[in-house]
Order: C-alpha cells, then sequence, then structure tokens
C-alpha cells in the first residue's frame, strides 16, 4: 500500500467511526452493535500501528487519553463564565419575569426552560473546526485548562463541520450509574470513595494522567453558544439546535414556553421527573430566549440579568441530636454547632450541623436527645431546623446556653442590638488561631504549607502569638524541625510560602487583616483607591465613604480598626519584616464627570454595552440598568426607548456615544 491508499482507508475508517459514535454518544441511537463498531476501530488502530506517522488528528484513537502533565495552566476566559442567580419559589420567578419586562418594557417574554445539571461548567474553543481547548470555570475569570482530559470525553466531538473559530460551553457531568461504578473499583482498590457524582467528575476532570479520565465516562450537557454575532442564530432555542445539527449533546429536556403559569408548569413536571434521569439535576434554568433583549437586560458583576437558575428545595431529613457545642471565630463569634447522629443528606454523610446561634435554639426550644429536622443550606451547608416534638420530646431538659467562653473562660458578652454572643478577649487563643488560620488562607496571604494543624502547633509551642510572628519563624528552624510532624522539607516549604507572601498586592494584605465587613472585593476597592497602606491608614472617614460601594458602616469599621494600637504596631512590624504594602494592579484612573457617577446606558451603540461599563467601572463610575433619581447620565444609541423618556421626566443629562467620548478625554 502507499501512502496515499494508506491515508485513504484510515479516512474511510475514521468517517464511519464518526457517524457510528455520534449515534452512539450524542443522538444516543446507535445503528450497529458494539462488536461491528469494535471490530472497525481495531482495523484503525492496526493500521495506526503500523504506519504512527499517518495518524490522522481527529481519528477517535485520540480519545484514549495518556498524556500526563505537571500541572494545568491557566486560561483567562475570552469573556467571563457567569454564574446564575438563584430563585428559591414561584414568587422569585414572579419578580424576575417582572423585573425583565419593567426594564425592557416589553411583555409576553418567551423563556427556554432546561434542567439545570449538576456537574461542572467547561468552555470548549474550536479553532478551524478543531477543538483545541477545555477551561474549567475556575472563578468565572480564570479557569483550568484540562484539554488533555475533555480530549478523551467520548460525546465532546475533536472536529467539527463549522470552521469559524468557536467557543461553546456546557456542563461535565457523570452519570449516577458511571458514579456507582467508580465508587465500587474505589472500594475494591481501598480508596476513599466519593460524595457524590459531581465530586468524581470534578476529581476527575482534574487528574494531571488523562487516562484516568479517559478510563471514566466523563459526559457533558452544551447549554451556551457563545458565537452569537457571526451566525445567523437569533434565540437560545436555535442556537441549541444549531450546536446539535454541528455534533454537540444538547439535553432533549428543554422547552419554550409563555408566561409563569407555563413556566411553573415546566418545573412541576420536572421535579416530579428528578430522580428518573441518570444524572443529577439540582434545579432549572430559565433563560430570556431572545438574543436581541441581553444587552438591554443586562450583567450583574456575577450574573446576567436575563436567565436565572430556580433550585429545587432542599431535602430535609431526621437525625439524632446527640449533643450541642459552642465554637468561637475570629471575632469572638460564637456558633453553636450539632453534634448528629450521621445521617446521609444529599450525597453526603452529615455528622455535624450548625445551630447559628443560642438565640436560634431557644425560640426553637432545640433539646439535647431529641430528633432533629437537618436540611443543607445552598445545597452545601448542614443545618437543623427545628426540633421534631414527638413523645419523648418533653421528658428531655430544656438547653441552656454557654455563659462562657469555651477556649479561654472568658465571660461572653452581647453587643446592643445584636442576637451573637462574643468573646471579647484579645488574648483568648482560639480567636488568635483563626485569625492566624484566615491570614494565611488562600483569598488572603495564601501561605501554603501552613496547615491548620501546624498553625495551632506552633502556636501551642509559642512560636507565632501574633501574625506578625508568621515572618520570624525562619529564625527558629532547629527548634521547628524537632516538633512532631515538621521535617527539614516542610520546614523549608513554610518558610518558602511565607517568603513568597511578602510580595502579595496590598489587597490581599488588606483581606487577611480581618477587618470587619471588609471582605475581598471591598479590599480591593480600597486598593485601587488608594494605592498603598500609609494612604489607607490617613484615609478620613469622608474620603471612604466617597468611593463607590463603600457605605457608613464599612468606612467606620476601617477608621476603627487602624486605630487600634495593637493594629497600628502589627502593620509597623510587618512593614519591617519587608510586606509589601503597594497595589500591584491598575489604579482607578480619576474623572471628575465620571468617577462615583452613575450610568444608564440604553440604546443601540457603535460598540457593545460591556465596552463602556469597562470603561465606566474603571473609572470608579457605576453602570446601572434602571433610571432613577440616583442617575447621573444616560448614554443614549438609537432607538432608545422608555429609559429615555423616564431621564427626561427625571430630568437626567441625556448624552450620547460622542459627549460620553468627549468627557472621557476631559
Ligand atoms: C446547567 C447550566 C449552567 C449561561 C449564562 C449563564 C449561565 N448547570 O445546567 N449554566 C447555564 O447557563 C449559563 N445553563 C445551564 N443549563
Amino acid at each position: 500500500m502507499n501512502k496515499e491508499m494508506i491515508i485513504e482507508n484510515m479516512r474511510s475508517y475514521i468517517e464511519q467511526l464518526k457517524i457510528w459514535s455520534k449515534e452512539y454518544y450524542v443522538n444516543d441511537n446507535p445503528s450497529v452493535e458494539d462488536a461491528e463498531y469494535d471490530a472497525l476501530m481495531k482495523k484503525l488502530i492496526e493500521l495506526e500501528f503500523l504506519y504512527p506517522d499517518l495518524t490522522q488528528t481527529d481519528s477517535p484513537t485520540q480519545y484514549v487519553g495518556g498524556t500526563v502533565i505537571e500541572k494545568f495552566e491557566k486560561f483567562e476566559h475570552t469573556t467571563p463564565m457567569l454564574s446564575l442567580a438563584n430563585a428559591f419559589s414561584k414568587e422569585d420567578l414572579v419578580n424576575f419575569n417582572e423585573q425583565i419586562e419593567r426594564n425592557i418594557d416589553k411583555i409576553n417574554i418567551k423563556y427556554y426552560c432546561e434542567l439545570k445539571i449538576d456537574g461542572l461548567s467547561i468552555s470548549l474553543h474550536y479553532k478551524n473546526g478543531k477543538l483545541i481547548k477545555g477551561v474549567t470555570r475556575g472563578d468565572g475569570i480564570t479557569g483550568e485548562d484540562v484539554t488533555s482530559n475533555v480530549m478523551t470525553i467520548k460525546s465532546i466531538p475533536h472536529v467539527i463541520s463549522l470552521k469559524n473559530d468557536i467557543e461553546v460551553r456546557g456542563e461535565i457531568y457523570l452519570s449516577k450509574a458511571e458514579f456507582e461504578r467508580i465508587n465500587k473499583e474505589r472500594i475494591k482498590n481501598g480508596e476513599a470513595k466519593f460524595a457524590n457524582p459531581r465530586n468524581a467528575a470534578a476529581g476527575t476532570l482534574r487528574q494531571l494522567d488523562s487516562k484516568i479520565a479517559a478510563s471514566r465516562k466523563l459526559d457533558i450537557w452544551v447549554y451556551y453558544f457563545m458565537n452569537r454575532d457571526s451566525n445567523e442564530i437569533i434565540n437560545h432555542a436555535q442556537s441549541l439546535e444549531y450546536m446539535n445539527k454541528i455534533g454537540f449533546k444538547v439535553n432533549p429536556e428543554g422547552m419554550l414556553v409563555n408566561g409563569i403559569d407555563e413556566m411553573w408548569n415546566y418545573i412541576e413536571k420536572q421535579t416530579l421527573k428528578r430522580n428518573s434521569f441518570d444524572y443529577e439535576i439540582d434545579g432549572i434554568v430559565i433563560k430570556v430566549n431572545d438574543f436581541s433583549l441581553y444587552e438591554e437586560i443586562g450583567y450583574t458583576a456575577k450574573t446576567p440579568k436575563w436567565a436565572i437558575a430556580y433550585k429545587f428545595p432542599a431535602e430535609i431529613k431526621q437525625s439524632k441530636l446527640l449533643d450541642i457545642f459552642p465554637t468561637i471565630g475570629r471575632t469572638g463569634r460564637v456558633t453553636y454547632n450539632a453534634k448528629l447522629e450521621p445521617l446521609q443528606l444529599a450525597g453526603t454523610t452529615v455528622r455535624a450541623a450548625t445551630l447559628h446561634n443560642a438565640e436560634f435554639i431557644i425560640e426553637k426550644d432545640i433539646r439535647i436527645g431529641a430528633m432533629v429536622k437537618i436540611k443543607k443550606a445552598g445545597d452545601i451547608i448542614p443545618e437543623v431546623i427545628s426540633p421534631v416534638k414527638d413523645d419523648n420530646f418533653s421528658k428531655l431538659s430544656i438547653w441552656k446556653k454557654a455563659l462562657v467562653c469555651p477556649e479561654c473562660s472568658n465571660l461572653l458578652e452581647i453587643t446592643d442590638g445584636e442576637v451573637d454572643q462574643y468573646c471579647v478577649n484579645i488574648d483568648c487563643p482560639k480567636k488568635i488561631i483563626r485569625s492566624m488560620e484566615h491570614f494565611t488562607s488562600r483569598e488572603a496571604m495564601n501561605i501554603e504549607g501552613l496547615s491548620i494543624k501546624n498553625i495551632e502547633k506552633l502556636f501551642a509551642e509559642k512560636f507565632i502569638l501574633s501574625v506578625s510572628d508568621l515572618y520570624k519563624l525562619n529564625t527558629m528552624k532547629d527548634k521547628i524541625i524537632n516538633l512532631e510532624n515538621f521535617g527539614e522539607k516542610s520546614f523549608t516549604n513554610m518558610i518558602n510560602a511565607i517568603e513568597i507572601s511578602k510580595k502579595n498586592s496590598l489587597e490581599k494584605l488588606i483581606f487577611a487583616l480581618g477587618i470587619r465587613h471588609v471582605g475581598k472585593k471591598t479590599a480591593k476597592i480600597i486598593c485601587e483607591n488608594f494605592n498603598t497602606i500609609e494612604n489607607i491608614m490617613n484615609a478620613t472617614q469622608i474620603e471612604l465613604e466617597q468611593i463607590y460601594d463603600i457605605g457608613i458602616i464599612v468606612a467606620q469599621s476601617i477608621i476603627d480598626w487602624f486605630k487600634i494600637k495593637q493594629n497600628k504596631r502589627l502593620i509597623r512590624e510587618l512593614i519591617n519584616f519587608g510586606v509589601n504594602m503597594n497595589y500591584n494592579g491598575q489604579k482607578k484612573i480619576e474623572n471628575i464627570y465620571i468617577t462615583n457617577k452613575t450610568f444608564v446606558i440604553t440604546g443601540s451603540l457603535s460598540r457593545p454595552r460591556e465596552y463602556f461599563q469597562k470603561i465606566i467601572e474603571s473609572h470608579n463610575g457605576k453602570v446601572s440598568g434602571s433610571v432613577s433619581s440616583k442617575t447621573n447620565y444616560v448614554i443614549i444609541g438609537s432607538d432608545a426607548g422608555s429609559k429615555l423618556e423616564k431621564a427626561q421626566k427625571l430630568n437626567i443629562k441625556i448624552i450620547t456615544e460622542l459627549d460620553f467620548n468627549k468627557l472621557l478625554e476631559e
């Protein structure tokens, strides 16, 4: 056989296998027996074995995996991978619909309802018809490049007929049957079981050896076509149909509905069918069907306003409350926890659940020894809902709250107007340990190699009494490596991680300090505006309040924190240890017309709304979806509708794109 003939043979096998594979994996409707498929596959494998150089890139043999990588590279998404706002009742959906109707000044909006698959979001990139990249959602902005594993998923086409560069997004999942099979195998191998199909899918997608992914049948449903402009696809239903036509798996349960009653009807039907699917779903996703409305309806920072996820009510079960014990958080707040007789709930074994605060336990009359109802809040954190007042209940003694801190025996206090009890002792060991845990956590100073166990140990041995002591640990090598569980290697890793943390951009430190009401996002906003620790420490209450997104309470909390003597000393010590006190990111640009002003954008403009939004936000301005007395400017394009009218009524400045550009130049 000459080269051309071999390639011709390979191609004919590949084309036939592809047709059968699509029938089997995508359409769930095979036309041949497995044996026939396997026989042809064997012929192809033999040919490729003899002529490896001629192996075709789109050969189905390429699905078997085999690449082993060291770590997953980061990949910044072309457009952020948004998540969905949640709805928990029909009322929430009515509100969702009303807000959209009000926003775009239209009624009778068509919605597309589809199952909410409980898996992991993935973004798939195709170039010139070939699958080139698969990226996880990550934090929505940056994900991990898991291409080597995605390439092993049989229901994801490696080659599609459409030659434009496209991106599709969907949900990777494991069927319930495959999850059971994997767990059985793990038990046999003496490995820990996966808690649920979602965890198993996540664990599989993050394997560095793609052979492991190939050996587990990951699957996909796609739900989002990113290249809406380049095709004549004008609505979501059409986009799904189109994606299916070019070879992607689209869930067949989706349906177009008109109005809330039809929507609710769909939800009720799918709620009843929920357990009959061979994959787990945790709700229903509802999307406006018409793409042309998306820009106008708009987005929040993390979610589109044209879609919502209705979450199924949480599963509720009963178990015996064995004990109630308080724990102390980094702020000194007391949380009460329930020790339970273990039970299976929403995919995991639950042994403990939160009881919130003493007020909650007293109000619900929860007693040790009683049967209690439990659910998982947000499907994650187990919580006790109420006691079951059965015959046995009245015989149990009424619970009494703790009066002293379980860690330092200080009297617990309740601040005016609050329900929570606090330990206010600044030397309370638990508070210190918890603050250190927060300080070193990933989102804060990201000091890897310093587990909570190590922190407790180093604290107990008096090596670290406050967070600044972390930066002195390098001088205590001889003593530390002699501690149990601390070898030379773990010591070096820990010290390296501490050293690296000195270079963090300032927002990480600001978050790490644990100032009340200053979360990750607020820390970044503060740094974007003040740039250095010195500026932050010198900022006045008024200067802080002038920043968008920082209200009176947050501003007060920042001022209060920096007033405390010990806190000032801590900052001085950190400076002396060489911890970076500057913001490395982009500083907000000041423009008197844009900074701290609210804009509404309406009508068709020469560029997408996101373009203007980005510019406005980079100047510390805000873009809102609706016109109100708080709006400073309305930017109008052609066909501006009700928002323009409203702006005129309220006497709000109306500007064109050209005017906006002029403001920018000022
Ligand atoms: C799902 C699912 C997730 C696209 C726009 C925002 C979220 N888990 O089944 N996400 C989406 O939509 C994206 N749809 C779904 N069906």
